[in-house]
């Protein structure tokens, strides 16, 4: 299998952290797409994902498959242990919506804060990005206000529970863990009293999966 994206963005580390829990490391060539130079947007990649947005597998057999979570269900359903999108109609349930809750409110906020309160991925994507820019800094910067407003929600699940969408590590927490970081990384400010999300964050970091990549940069 190919992947194609850039090491270090949150939606790399989604599906880079679940191949290195599925044990699929050896089977996977990763394939660097040079997101500040707009790789993303030229024909060649438009043709494997007309979004023009990294990951983006490629298996052998022909199949292609974009957006961070059909990419990690596909690889969670290749084979057994550990299963991170859940076992039973009720855990696959709580595990798709808590991830759904964290790119709602969290990943699409920083997103748009990152493409638009700031500088972003610089001036090579300013066509497709920001032809409006910085006409759009004030609404970037309200979306970076909410991602941060949200951040209690999360803490408040995580005092009733040790991961987000239960007793079990799952890809609601690898989702979470991406937003953290990319909300860190962007420049949010976490606030100290979120204890339970800290430690929360501390718990999933000893998550072999986790722990082993992040010396990598995810
Ligand atoms: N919904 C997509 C989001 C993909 C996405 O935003 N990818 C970022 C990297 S983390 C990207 O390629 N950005 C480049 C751009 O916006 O042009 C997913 O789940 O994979």
């Amino acid at each position: 299998m190919k992947i194609y994206d850039r090491q270090g963005t949150p939606n790399a580390a989604r599906v880079r952290i679940v191949v290195a829990a599925k044990g699929l490391e050896e089977q996977v060539d990763y394939v660097k797409v040079d997101l500040v130079a707009a790789e993303q947007k030229q024909d060649w990649f438009l043709k494997l994902n007309p979004i023009g947005k990294t990951p983006v597998l490629v298996c052998e057999d022909g199949l292609v498959l974009s957006e961070s979570p059909a990419i990690t269900e596909y690889l969670d359903n290749l084979d057994g242990d550990p299963i991170l999108t859940g076992r039973t109609a009720r855990e696959k349930g709580l595990i798709c919506m808590m991830q759904r809750r964290v790119e709602i409110m969290l990943l699409d906020p920083v997103d748009d804060y990152f493409h638009y309160g700031t500088k972003g991925l610089g001036e090579a994507l300013r066509p497709w990005r920001m032809p409006d820019w910085p006409a759009k800094k004030d609404w970037g910067e309200r979306r970076g206000r909410l991602a941060v407003e949200n951040l209690p929600y999360f803490d408040g699940v995580l005092r009733e529970r040790p991961f987000l969408a239960g007793e079990a590590f799952s890809l609601a927490d690898i989702s979470l863990f991406a937003g953290y970081a990319f909300a860190k990384g962007a420049g949010l400010p976490i606030a100290a009293e979120l204890t339970a999300l800290h430690d929360w964050w501390a718990r999933v970091g000893e998550v072999p999966a986790v722990k082993n990549r992040s010396g990598q940069g995810f």
